[in-house]
Order: structure tokens, then sequence, then C-alpha cells
């Protein structure tokens, strides 16, 4: 037995090292960080990072890094949390605006994601957070470190969306006294758009809390959704880490509900069982998912033209699966078309200004937490 598991494992060792030699594409390691989460490319071709410690870098596509930004909020680090997503205003050109998500600690211990608003200025090299403001905040916070979501997305209208986890407490995701579980979309300055579909919730539940979190929402019965998304059409697409299996992407839809946790094509990780998606139809089924779980760490929809290829399709950082996730839609299904091994937990694919591909791997056991350039083999 103990012989089988071995050859076993080699086979899997040398299949990976293969799967390696065979990817399309040439990686380029540019430099690495301390815990990276995030990346977001500024106008000048400059790249925001952020290390879960609490950390802000600027790096140059050489690898070049500045020292780490100063006036940042206190982050919470520690279990998953710590310092998230960092995401450039669509005019930063203009008002240099930035926003970091993060893990902000509260009162008895409890946690929960914040989003802070700033603007950056740079001096002889010096960057320097200024006028920040916390906009946005998971109600109510918790007690835990997990499962805070927290990615940030702007789309083409300027709108500001925000994937708020289920915080490990699994019923507030559908729960609209909560923002947690939840897909959010918001105005650059933290406010509610008019014409968010729960903005008059209220009528139809008069015992709801006067926080007023439910005009935040856009879509409900999430459970830890790290990566959203928005192809070429305007859709809207979100991964999410599933319980015991059942990681999933959906085609997120205004005022969906998703069901977690009524519904997931996983289980509970103690054993108890999660009735599947199909038992419940009044849900929305994911668009595609996952047993055994990829672990998404982030989603995009590629839109370059130097993996002409692969324009329009989504790709996944996957952590425990140690790959990237190409991922082929119609506009309506979705399916895996390919898994490329890399070799590492990665937590972050995101699209250069050339269209290459940028990753950034965890840093965990033997993952590193390298930035990584992805380009095309000639
Ligand atoms: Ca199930």
């Amino acid at each position: 037995m103990k012989r089988l598991f071995a050859t076993t494992l080699s086979f899997f060792l040398v299949s990976s090292a293969v799967a390696q030699s065979d990817l399309p594409f040439d990686v380029q390691p540019v430099t690495s960080f301390d815990e990276p989460w995030a990346v977001a490319f500024l106008p000048d071709g400059r790249m925001l990072v952020t290390e879960r410690k609490g950390n802000l870098l600027i790096v140059n596509q050489a690898g070049q890094k500045t020292r780490p930004i100063g006036g940042m909020p206190d982050v919470d680090y520690g279990g998953q949390g710590g310092l998230g997503d960092v995401a450039v205003h669509p005019d930063f050109a203009e008002n240099g605006i930035v926003y970091l998500s993060y893990a902000e600690g509260g009162t008895a211990g409890t946690r929960g994601a914040a989003v802070v608003r700033a603007v950056l200025n740079e001096t002889q090299g010096r960057g320097n957070l200024s006028d920040a403001e916390v906009i946005w905040r998971q109600y109510p916070k918790v007690v835990g470190r997990g499962h805070f979501g927290h990615r940030l997305l702007f789309d083409d209208d300027g709108y500001l969306w925000i994937s708020s986890g289920d915080r490990q407490k699994f019923t507030p995701a559908q729960d609209m006294q909560s923002n947690i579980g939840k897909i959010l979309r918001l105005n650059d300055d933290g406010s509610i758009p008019e014409d968010n579909p729960f903005v008059n919730y209220r009528d139809q539940d008069p015992f709801v809390d006067d926080e007023g979190v439910f005009g935040q929402i856009w879509s409900l019965g999430h459970r830890n959704p790290l990566g959203i998304a928005i192809d070429a059409d305007g859709q809207l697409w979100n991964i999410e880490m599933g319980p015991a299996g059942g990681d999933e992407l959906n085609r997120v839809v205004r005022g969906g509900n998703y069901g977690y946790p009524v519904v997931s094509n996983g289980d509970h990780y103690d054993g108890r069982e999660i009735p599947d998606h199909d038992t419940r139809p009044e849900f929305l089924q994911p668009a595609a998912w996952w047993t055994p779980v990829i672990s998404p760490g982030n989603l995009i929809a590629y839109s370059g033209d130097l993996f002409s290829d692969w324009r329009g399709d989504l790709f996944a950082a996957g952590l425990s699966s140690q790959s990237i996730v190409r991922i082929e839609t119609n506009g309506e299904d979705a399916r895996e078309a390919e898994r490329f091994a890399m070799g590492a937990r990665i937590r972050s694919v995101v699209q250069g200004p050339a269209g290459a591909l940028w990753v950034l791997e965890d840093e965990r056991e033997t993952s590193r937490g390298r930035l990584l350039k992805l380009t095309p083999k000639d």
C-alpha cells in the first residue's frame, strides 16, 4: 500500500513537471512579495500590489518596487484577514483615487471587511495616501477571521462592485439585514445607487433594521466570493469558494439569489449534507461548479490581443489546485476549457496593459509569493 502510494505520488510529481514544460506561455518571474494578495495596474503601466500584513507597494514591470506607501489603514492581520484588494478609480489620471479592502477590527473580538478610498500622492519616489475615508463596511461585524471576500471592481459606468463573503456564518448570506454573503453595487463615494434592486426593500419587510444595508445588495446567497469580473458583453460573473466541494462560477443577475447556505453542490466540512442546487429551483444554479475544488483566488475576463485565442474567456486563479483555470462561456453557461499547472498556489491573475497575464503566487508552504509575467510562447 505504501509502495503504491509512493508510486502514485511520483507519478503526479512527474506529470506536473511535464505539464509545466507544456505550458502554452513563457513564465517570467518578475519579483516577489510578502504574502501578496492583489495587483492592479496604474495608467502609467506600473502596478499596485497589496501584501496581507498591511503594506501597499508600487512595482514597475521590471520588478523594481517602491518603499511601502504611507498613510495606510490599520489592518487586522491573521487567519484569512489582512490587507486585501486594490482598485484604481476610473478617473485616476485626474483624481489619483485608489480603493483598498481590508479586515478591520471591531469591539469584543469582532471583525469585518472595510473599504477605504484615498488619494495616492507620490513625491520624489515616496508614496502616501491622503484624504482617506472608509466608504463601506461589512455589517454586522462578527467574530472569526475567515471569508471576508472583499474583491473590488469598477464597471464601465463607474459603479464600484464589492464581493462580500459570509464570514463563515452561513445564514447571513440570506439575511437582508446584513451585507455579508452578498455582492454589492455602490457609487464611487460609497453611496447607494438609486436603481439598485433592493433600495425599497423596507416596503416588503418593515422590520428590516434601519442601518439600511439592504440597498447595497445586488445579489445574495453567496459563500466566499473571491473573484468578480465583467465580460465584454457587460455581464457580471463571480467565482466563490464552496464548502467541502462545490466551488461555483455564477452568472450574476440583478436581484439574484444563489442559494447559499440552503443549497450547494458541496457539503459542510463536518459531514452534514447541504442539498444540491437542483433540489431547489427557486435559487439560481451555478454556471459551472467544481468538485474536487479549484479554490479560486480571483477572476478576470480576458480582453487582450496578446493571447488572441483567449479573448472573451474567463480566467480563475487556483489556490489548492495550484493552477490557472481557463473558462469558456457563451454568455449563459460556462465550462472549464483548460487548466494550467503552475506548481504554486495562485492568488491572483490579471491582464496587463499590453495583454500579458500577470500572476501573483500565494506565499505559503512551497508557494513563494512571486509576481510572474505570462506571454505567448514564440
Ligand atoms: Ca450538496
